[in-house]
């Protein structure tokens, strides 16, 4: 009874949240305390929408369709790599005010915009401005739908004003956080200035049980028995939302019922189109933010950015053209318009329970990595993420960090993947959904501190940093214990060492058991995952992470002994190599029971007597070994082995770094002319497929965030004394110019920013738009690490 009574009390605490006061006070995202914030682009995971900072607002958002295309229903709505769209994205946003994104559908171009302006109580007005052009050559001019929607979510109420019996004019609605508003629906003009254009009209007001509904509400709702007839053109029928009835299998549906509206308008390219959101709290506009109101604004808020980035980031002073410098505003624009507002419980499972828990109830301010294929929070990419945005606007990283760390639980964890809500639950496969507890991912946020400390060393009285000491106070009890949990749960076989939990357990399946926990996914490590094990790269983290404890400690003026204990242990170059440093690779590397002989052979897997007698015998991959596997270096050389020299570890004056630049700059092992990749060619595992299914992911393709930190390193080892300064400076203009000219060229001919690059094209490859920390290289280009 007893054991069964601690297993409880232990599987309770997995999903109690951590007790000290939370570092965003209860309604510091409400219109009252943040109002300029309140309003955003937080859905990433739509082409285009806005929502407000509150658990369940009321969203609004776009969908389109061509009419009279080629290929029948093409709806477009969450952002989706299968649309094949051949560019989306935000060439400006600054974060806050405005946004400006273009997205190159097949033969047309759409501009859609968002201008906010400040007033009344409930967060101001917005307007959109979406325009849209021909691109192709094509004779006819596209005629487009676009279906602009509201949508409440369990609360709230929405009317619409239908006008001519087919348009909607307006929406008024009320809700918590709102008040009451008004969403005007304006005519479209062929462009600025100029007269409407015929249009015709739908619209559709009915009840959806979720937001992760709306796109098949409308889809099912569509019927084809209207007529599109401008009069210089013939007759004809296009697809529209007409009325809707759930299909028999969302009939069960029975969630809470909410207002969905929405209004269609089809009309040929070139068009203009402008909807405001209106405040019933505002008595005292001066004028409707619309038409040259607007185009004014737009042009101070434009003016107002491009100044900001060149003073920020200086790409024109360092000598960049202006397409490049396009460039890095757009990157910069798609962390920035990429960050969103998640409500919802991670589903979490604990060694202690038998069954997955509910964790609490939780909000997320974060950035995503990609807008298409995981528009949700990510741990370790948030780190670099906020690397980036903390440059532009510290408050916004000091928001996010702090929802991070208030996700936090008693015994200092973390869930690594957020996935918060009806609408992010909808993007992953459920084997991915469950969180486990004693699974780790690296705390990236250690070098966000360590900008936060830098910037008030730097600018002790910059009124942007004024907030940066009393935040790191409320943060510190919380980075405390997430300190302790790595350094307790993570814990090597020998003192102060360090091993990854959470390995695939599996080892017949994998050619080696994946480590998704390090964020380096199929990076090499011991073939039999064992408790044995020793991992370099984690150990470097925490080498990291008590440098900037023992800071933080020492400027609160909290007791930083034990911190500065653990750093002197950890950083000290002899622990390190003893633990680490392989005599046979000549790099450090992991440690653990391993065997090089390892490969994937097909298999006949006898289909079981009386099953599917006509079927062929099936054939799978299985590993094989062909050598036992026993306790030695894993002696694979890559970005695992960087990581002493990538967090700055070793001395300045150590021959392993000598031996770290060297290695780096062979093109045999990490040097291409696109940037390092990940697994030296050398590698028995360079490039091969972790199963049938499983292609390689970090084994040799280039990602950007470990590209950033060797920048960032070699950076740090050309600023100070020692025997490879001048090799670090070499190594470092070089690599900077690879990876600026590469990712640069990507973007120009492919529309995006990709999750990697090929080692031996340069080609992006992967998830895009993946505006997540391949956006550092803005820093990059700008030389702030
Ligand atoms: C798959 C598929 C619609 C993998 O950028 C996020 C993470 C990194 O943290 C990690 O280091 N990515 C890297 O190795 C992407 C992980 C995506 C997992 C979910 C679900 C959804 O299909």
């Amino acid at each position: 009874f007893y054991a069964l009574y601690m297993h409880s009390a232990l599987a309770r605490r997995a999903v109690t949240l951590h007790p000290s006061p939370r570092v965003l006070d209860a309604n510091s995202t409400t219109a009252a305390v943040s109002p300029e914030r309140f309003w955003g682009s937080y859905r990433p995971q739509v082409y285009f929408g806005m929502k407000t900072r509150s658990p369940r607002s009321v969203v609004t958002g776009l969908m389109w369709m061509s009419q009279f295309s080629d290929n029948d229903v093409n709806l477009r709505h969450t952002c989706e790599q299968g649309d094949g769209l051949s560019s989306y994205g935000w060439l400006m946003h600054d974060g806050v005010n405005f946004g400006m994104q273009q997205i190159r559908d097949t033969d047309f171009t759409l501009k859609t915009t968002f201008v906010k302006r400040m007033g009344g109580e409930h967060g101001g007005d917005w307007t959109w401005r979406i325009t849209g052009r021909q691109h192709s050559a094509a004779p006819d001019a596209p005629v487009i739908s676009l279906m602009f929607y509201v949508a409440t979510d369990t609360q709230g109420s929405l009317q619409a004003h239908i006008e001519n019996r087919t348009r909607l004019s307006h929406v008024t609605g009320t809700s918590e956080e709102l008040g009451d508003f008004k969403i005007t629906f304006s005519k479209p003009t062929s462009g600025e200035a100029a007269t409407n254009k015929y249009a015709s009209y739908n619209y559709l007001q009915t009840l959806s049980p979720g937001l992760d509904q709306l796109t098949d509400i409308v889809k099912y709702s569509l019927s084809n028995r209207f007529v599109f007839s401008p009069s210089t053109a013939e007759r004809r029928l296009y697809f529209a939302v007409d009325t809707y009835t759930p299909p028999p299998h969302l009939q069960k549906d029975n969630r809470i019922q909410s207002d969905f509206v929405v209004h269609q308008v089809t009309v040929q390219v070139p068009f203009q189109i402008e909807v405001l959101f209106e405040s019933g709290s505002v008595h005292d506009r001066p004028n409707q933010l619309m038409g040259s109101v607007l185009t004014e604004e737009l042009t101070r808020l434009k003016l107002s950015y491009n100044e900001k980035f060149e003073e920020t980031f200086g790409l024109q002073a360092k000598g960049f053209n202006p397409a490049q410098v396009r460039f890095g505003k757009a990157a910069l624009s798609n962390m920035l318009g990429g960050m969103g507002y998640f409500f919802g419980q991670s589903v979490v499972q604990s060694t202690y329970s038998e069954h997955p828990m509910l964790y609490p109830e939780g909000t997320l301010f974060t950035a995503v990595p990609s807008r298409s294929f995981f528009p949700r929070g990510f741990l370790w990419d948030e780190g670099f993420h906020q690397l980036l945005i903390s440059k532009w606007d510290p408050q916004l990283t000091r928001e996010a960090v702090a929802h991070w760390l208030d996700l936090i639980n008693v015994e200092g964890w973390i869930p690594r993947e957020q996935i918060l809500g009806d609408e992010a639950l909808s993007k992953v496969p459920s084997e991915f959904v469950v969180q486990h507890t004693e699974n780790a991912n690296p705390p990236t946020f250690f070098l966000v501190l360590e900008e936060f400390l830098e910037q008030l060393e730097a600018h002790p009285d910059a009124p942007q940093f004024r907030d940066t000491l009393p935040f790191l106070r409320r943060l510190y009890p919380r980075l405390q214990t997430w300190f302790e949990w790595y350094n307790t749960t993570q814990a090597g076989p020998l003192p102060n060492s360090y091993r990854w939990r959470g390995r695939d357990k599996d080892t017949n399946l994998f050619l080696n058991p994946k480590t998704l926990t390090s964020g380096l996914d199929d990076y090499p490590r011991a073939s039999h995952p064992s408790e044995d094990e020793r991992h370099v790269d984690l150990h470097c983290w925490m080498v990291l992470a008590s440098r900037i404890m023992t800071s933080m400690a020492r400027l609160l003026g909290e007791p930083h002994q034990e911190y500065e204990r653990t750093h002197l242990t950890l950083s000290n170059n002899s622990l390190l190599s003893k633990l680490h440093w392989s005599k046979q690779l000549y790099a450090f590397c992991d440690y653990g029971n391993h065997t090089q002989a390892v490969s994937l052979q097909q298999e006949e897997v006898a289909v079981p007597p009386g099953q599917m007698r006509h079927q062929l015998p099936v054939k799978r991959l299985v590993r094989s070994v062909r050598k036992a596997p026993k306790l030695q270096y894993v002696n694979a050389f890559g970005y695992v082995s960087l990581f002493p020299f990538l967090l700055h570890v070793l001395t300045p004056d150590s021959k392993k770094l000598e031996h770290t630049l060297k290695d780096i700059r062979d093109p045999v092992h990490l040097w291409t002319p696109y940037g390092l990749r990940s697994l030296s060619r050398l590698d028995p595992l360079y490039m091969k497929r972790n199963t049938e299914h499983d292609p390689p992911y970090w084994r040799g393709a280039i990602w950007i965030n470990i590209n950033y930190l060797a920048l960032r390193a070699l950076h740090h080892y050309s600023s100070i004394e020692g025997p490879y300064q001048e090799k670090a400076a070499d190594l470092y203009q070089e690599l900077r110019t690879n990876l600026i000219n590469n990712i640069y060229k990507q973007y120009h001919e492919t529309g995006y920013i990709w999750e990697q690059y090929s080692d031996s094209t340069g080609q992006g490859q992967g998830s895009r738009p993946f505006t997540g920390w391949s956006a550092l290289i803005v820093l990059i280009m700008a030389e702030e690490y």
